[in-house]
């Protein structure tokens, strides 16, 4: 069997929650910077978190508002809006609105320490990920990862594997060697259809969706004193997840699928 070389982190609902006081702040702030009268509120966005991506997203909206986004200026206005969110975001960030969920940290270290590598696989900016890592982790973090595969570098974002294909090229790993930490279905689907051994930790868009193909489901990564809940699949001896527990789950679910 494959031995586990390298842990794949999604970002948004993953390292952190950044969805509700994050990104949807962020868009809220340019809708209202380009004069417009949307407002996003949380149980919104929530529903418009089906669409994965930014652009995507602000595309959906206008489209469910009778707009047609294929005609350039309306190209244009989406692209403006997207820019202008994501510098918000990153002022959020950098003023420390969104903090990395429990046990995120803790992991990070435990995995550099056991010598496995580290990568990340999301639909959001580069940008959005290094500001994200250095805000929390302080500037060095960027560093651990070997690749921070992220945005628009491929065709298809979530729930197509693109993204995943791409950081598995790039680690020069196999599907088999690797596991991957998602929370959202989009992304275990992205990661599963890639053929990665997925562990979920929900969060507070995702909680109550159903996770099949999932190895593990928890509440979040627990820490000492906080343990996590298991949701469904194995449940945590230790009451966290660290480097013990991923092997564990990544040979449980290789033995599955013999
Ligand atoms: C996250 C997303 C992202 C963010 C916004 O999905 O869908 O679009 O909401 O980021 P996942 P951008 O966690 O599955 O990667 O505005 O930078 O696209
Ligand atoms: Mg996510």
């Amino acid at each position: 069997m494959a031995k586990l070389k390298a842990v794949i982190f999604d970002v948004d609902g993953t390292l952190a929650e950044t969805e509700r006081d994050g990104h949807r702040v962020a868009f809220n702030r340019a809708f209202r910077d380009a004069g417009l009268d949307w407002y996003w509120n949380e149980d919104d966005y929530g529903r418009l978190l089906q669409v994965t991506g930014g652009k995507e997203r602000i595309a959906h909206y206008m489209q469910l508002h009778g707009m047609d986004v294929n005609q350039a200026g309306q190209q244009a206005l989406i692209l403006r809006l997207h820019r202008d969110k994501t510098r918000h975001y990153i002022a959020l960030l950098q003023a420390g609105a969104v903090t990395l969920r429990p046990g995120v940290a803790r992991l990070l270290r435990e995995i550099r320490q056991a010598g496995l590598r580290l990568a990340i696989a999301t639909t959001t900016t580069r940008e959005n990920v290094i500001a994200l890592l250095v805000a929390q982790l302080g500037p060095e973090a960027r560093h651990w990862f070997d690749c921070i595969a992220a945005g628009d570098i491929v065709d298809e974002k979530k729930p197509a594997p693109d993204i995943y294909h791409y950081c598995l090229a790039r680690l020069g790993l196999d599907a088999a060697e690797c596991i991957a930490l998602e929370d959202s279905v989009p992304g275990l689907q992205a990661a599963t259809d890639a053929g990665l051994t997925t562990l979920v930790t929900s969060g507070i868009y995702t909680q109550g969706d159903s996770f099949d193909g999932a190895v593990c489901v928890l509440d979040t990564l627990g820490e000492p004193g906080h343990p996590c809940t298991t949701l469904s699949g194995m449940a945590m001896k230790r009451g966290l997840i660290g480097v013990h527990e991923l092997k564990e789950l990544h040979e449980q679910s290789h033995k599955q699928t013999r």
